[in-house]
């Protein structure tokens, strides 16, 4: 299946402000910066979502419509230092309902910086994900900053981490080459299908 339309249709920072469920529904968490909105142009093969150098640019949640049929969810990045107590607050508010009362999300794709080892923040959202069993399937991202003579070593390590909770699919990324997009696509539409 093939990704024909995308449009941004619902820009939300208000818990429960949600655009009327459809057929399908993926969303995109990780920490600011990680390369959540330049993963989504990526798949949507078109430069829709916002991206910048300066990390908690996304702070709303984004449904881009694709296809008229399905959404795939732009969710706000966390870990952000410079964030206010208040906001951080609001993130967590405005997260929890999404995650605790939106049906119709089916997966989350959970993305982690390829380059670094997973923070702490990031194994408590695979803490979080295990405990309200909203399917999550790992994203590393970045991974044309890898090198390759240290590929090998960084993709056991992560596998290491990540099977400490649970048995995922760990799919490495990159915006940048087009690593792992047609993966992340195929399993998208098998779910929405
Ligand atoms: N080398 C490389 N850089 C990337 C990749 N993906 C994103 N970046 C860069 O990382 C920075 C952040 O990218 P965004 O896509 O805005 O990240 P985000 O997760 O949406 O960030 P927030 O909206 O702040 O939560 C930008 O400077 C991107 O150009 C990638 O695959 N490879
Ligand atoms: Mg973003």
């Amino acid at each position: 299946m093939l990704i024909r339309t995308v449009e941004l249709v619902k820009v939300t920072t208000q818990p429960g402000d949600y655009p009327p469920p459809l057929k399908g529904e993926v969303a995109f968490a990780g920490r600011s910066n990680v390369g959540k909105s330049s993963l989504l142009n990526r798949l949507f093969n078109r430069k829709i979502a916002y991206v910048s150098k300066n990390p908690g640019k996304t702070r709303s949640i984004n449904f881009y419509l694709v296809n008229s049929e399905f959404y795939f969810v732009d969710l706000p990045g966390y870990g952000y230092a410079k964030v206010s107590k208040a906001e951080r607050i609001h993130w967590k508010k405005l997260v929890e309902d999404y995650f605790e009362n939106r049906w119709s999300l089916q997966m989350v794709f959970l993305l982690v910086d390829g380059r670094i080892p997973p923070q702490e923040n990031d194994l408590m959202m695979v803490e979080w994900l295990k405990e309200l069993r909203i399917p999550f399937t790992i994203l590393l991202t970045k991974m044309d900053k890898v090198k390759p003579s240290d590929r090998k070593k960084v993709l056991d390590e992560r596998k290491r981490v990540f099977e400490e909770y649970g048995e995922y699919t760990i799919i490495p990324t990159s915006a940048i080459t087009g690593e792992g997009i047609d993966k992340v696509l195929d399993l998208i539409f098998t779910l929405f299908r």
